[in-house]
């Protein structure tokens, strides 16, 4: 039978979805996040498919982003610097004391929205909302982040819309943590991986983005190949980066086939397709593993993938791609849709 269930603790709300398909999501209003998300295997066991610490404050504060949706920008900007129509913009530089990561230490992903519920016989809409005054960068910007779940098959779609009085840097995402295996039985190194994507954008030492490239032996993902094959070449894991953290860009988007990644697991046989209107897709093998728990257990190196759609990190900083800058008023819409099947 589908539910829907709402707790609250202090000020802060986790929606409780089951949609009686084989999926079930607890959204918070803290980051409008994926606190947690389970799905079935093909013995049909409803299973934890995402990383949740176990307390609390790490899933409110960890800079490991949990599940936490992402903004104003996702991703680093070069030492924390940017123009925006002539004019520079000084971040904070909360990566390192060297860039700024994910719309700095202010960003969405610690901040509470407000919610409202719309639900029908198909789906049910969870709509996050939140304004953002103007700080360090230009313009107030209107939140809102609709999850819709559907009732009808495994799947949801995160509906990013914004709008800011300014011309501002907006750049949305979500940062969850995907394990397939269920109840993170064992690492992503055996999932197998899709990525519909020709280019890549190389990172230098700082993990700035650097040019955009045709995809490598390593880099090539446009047949299914598990993410353990290469992690371990030299050219990535003796890298700062020690292994994927980089963004994947597809070369044009077909009207019908929005389909950016698809992720495999062998063990369970769940299988989970991305897809999005975004350009490209930022790919994290959590390869700095955040120091939590998880049922009592550290998190270990490469125990899950993010699939962080967006536009190309540090665009703003970068020549002939997309900066991300939206001008006063102007609507910005995008969405991810995220495919389970077992
Ligand atoms: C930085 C990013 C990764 C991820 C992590 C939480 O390391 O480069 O993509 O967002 O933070």
């Amino acid at each position: 039978m589908k539910s829907i269930n709402i707790k609250k603790i202090d000020d802060v709300s986790f929606i409780s979805i089951v949609n009686n398909k084989g999926l079930s999501i607890v959204l918070s209003t803290f980051g409008a996040s994926i606190f947690q998300l389970e799905t079935i295997d093909h013995l049909n066991r409803l299973e934890s498919i995402v990383l949740t610490p176990d307390s609390l404050n790490d899933f409110y504060y960890s800079d490991a982003y949990f599940g936490k949706c992402v903004g104003r920008f996702s991703g680093r900007i070069n030492n924390g610097v940017c123009k925006i129509d002539g004019k520079q913009y000084v971040l904070d530089k909360n990566w390192n004391d060297m860039h700024s990561l994910h719309g700095g230490k202010d960003g969405i992903s610690f901040k509470n929205f407000d919610y409202e519920i719309k639900e029908n016989k198909e789906y049910v809409d969870v709509i996050f909302k939140y304004l953002e005054l103007e700080d360090l960068l230009p313009g107030d910007v209107n939140y809102k982040i609709t999850y819709r779940i559907s009732f009808l098959k495994n799947e949801f779609t995160i509906f990013f819309n914004a709008i800011s009085n300014k011309d501002t840097l907006i750049n949305l995402t979500n940062h969850a943590y995907f394990n397939l295996s269920g109840n993170i039985k064992k690492t992503i190194l055996d999932h197998k991986l899709k990525l519909n994507c020709d280019y890549y954008t190389d990172l230098d030492e700082t993990l700035i983005t650097k040019e955009i490239k045709p995809v490598d032996k390593i880099m090539d993902f446009r047949r299914f190949k598990k993410i353990g094959k290469d992690i371990f070449n030299p050219q990535i894991h003796d890298a700062a980066y020690k292994g994927y953290d980089h963004c994947f860009i597809r070369q044009n988007k077909s009207k019908n086939n929005d389909v950016i990644a698809i992720l495999k697991d062998p063990l369970s046989k769940r299988k989970l397709t991305v897809k999005t209107s975004y350009p490209s897709i930022v790919c994290y093998t959590c390869n700095y593993p955040a120091n939590i728990t998880i049922n009592g257990n550290k998190i270990n190196q490469h125990q899950s993938i993010c699939l962080e759609c967006q536009y190309i990190p540090n665009g703003i900083n970068m020549e002939n791609v997309n900066k991300a800058i939206f001008k006063a008023n102007e609507i910005y819409e995008e969405y991810i849709t995220y495919q389970f099947d077992n």
